[in-house]
């Protein structure tokens, strides 16, 4: 009898200190039962996101010769997940990679990561956002944050967003081609007298159903690094799973929050990125939906 494991080709940067990437994309992906299969992108000391400086290695000359091989083995895929890329030739790569391993019976999942808090990570650059508008058209699923959504939609990045145009951008996106557009950190209700606002919602749509879905989650003041990936690693684990758009969000909020939590009573650089060592083993507990909503 054939193995039952799903298996999902992760094509991410090798970050060697800091708990993002492939370092939260494995152990994630793993917890959950799905194999993965890193295509590495770059190979950091460190990543980016708070740290000044980093070595990096750019893998773009090597990728074409590694997928090659996989091509000779004739593998196949559940998922094929992109993430963080590090140069506009290496986008087209990933492009072809989508090209020859997708199929209708796959699930095409780019994380366009490109910033966050309405900037740009130093390694990206306009050339780079322009490739990705292009690769998001070969996605089934896209999981930008609200900066990268602003970016790949030429939009200004603000702080504050109603239903009716985070709507309208998420339209927008499909229309760029995915099927599921899910966007990270919107920022939720502003509270008067406040300068945060109270809650960051994730605010997906569905073209197929045509349905909108919401799941909030009370603010937290702390930006760990690389959580985005592992929120996506859950999204995609859980559908790998056979679970629904919106439980399959639920369970990537929840367990992101569990994670913020977890580590936000401890003393240390958020840099470092959340204690997921602590928490990856909850990711095999029976679920409770927590709260979606129509939007
Ligand atoms: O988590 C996104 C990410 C991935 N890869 C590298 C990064 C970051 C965010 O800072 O620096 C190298």
């Amino acid at each position: 009898m054939e193995h039952r494991i799903k298996r999902v080709a992760a094509i991410h940067d090798l970050s060697g200190f800091g708990r993002a990437s492939l370092t939260a994309i494995i152990p994630t992906l793993s917890s959950m039962g799905v194999q993965v299969c890193p295509l590495p992108t770059a190979i950091l000391s460190n990543h980016t996101g708070g740290f000044d400086h980093y070595s990096f290695v750019d893998l773009t000359d090597t990728m074409e010769e590694y997928i090659d091989h996989w091509k000779r083995l004739g593998l196949t895929f559940d998922c094929l997940y992109s993430g963080f890329l590090g140069s506009e030739r290496q986008i087209e790569i990933v492009g072809g990679f989508i090209d020859h391993f997708g199929s209708p019976d796959n699930l095409t999942v780019v994380d366009p990561v490109m910033g966050d808090n309405g900037s740009l990570y130093s390694t990206m650059n306009p050339a780079i956002v322009g490739e990705m508008r292009r690769l998001i058209g070969k996605a089934d699923i896209i999981t930008p944050n609200f900066t990268e959504a602003a970016l790949l939609l030429n939009e200004p990045y603000r702080e504050q967003i109603s239903d009716g145009e985070i709507k309208e951008w998420l339209l927008r996106l499909s229309g760029m081609g995915p099927d599921t557009v899910i966007i990270t950190s919107v920022p939720g209700t502003r509270v008067p007298g406040r300068e945060t606002s109270l809650d960051t919602n994730v605010i997906a749509y569905d073209r197929p159903g045509h349905v909108f879905w919401k799941v909030g989650c009370r603010y937290i003041p702390a930006a760990y690094p690389g959580t985005g990936d592992t929120f996506t690693s859950v999204v995609i684990g859980s559908l790998l799973q056979g679970d629904s758009l919106p439980a399959a969000i639920d369970r990537g909020v929840q367990f992101i929050s569990q994670c913020i939590k977890a580590s936000y009573g401890f003393d240390y650089p958020k840099r470092e990125g959340v204690l997921l060592e602590r928490e990856l083993d909850i990711l095999k507990l029976p679920v409770l939906m927590g709260g979606f909503e129509m939007l």
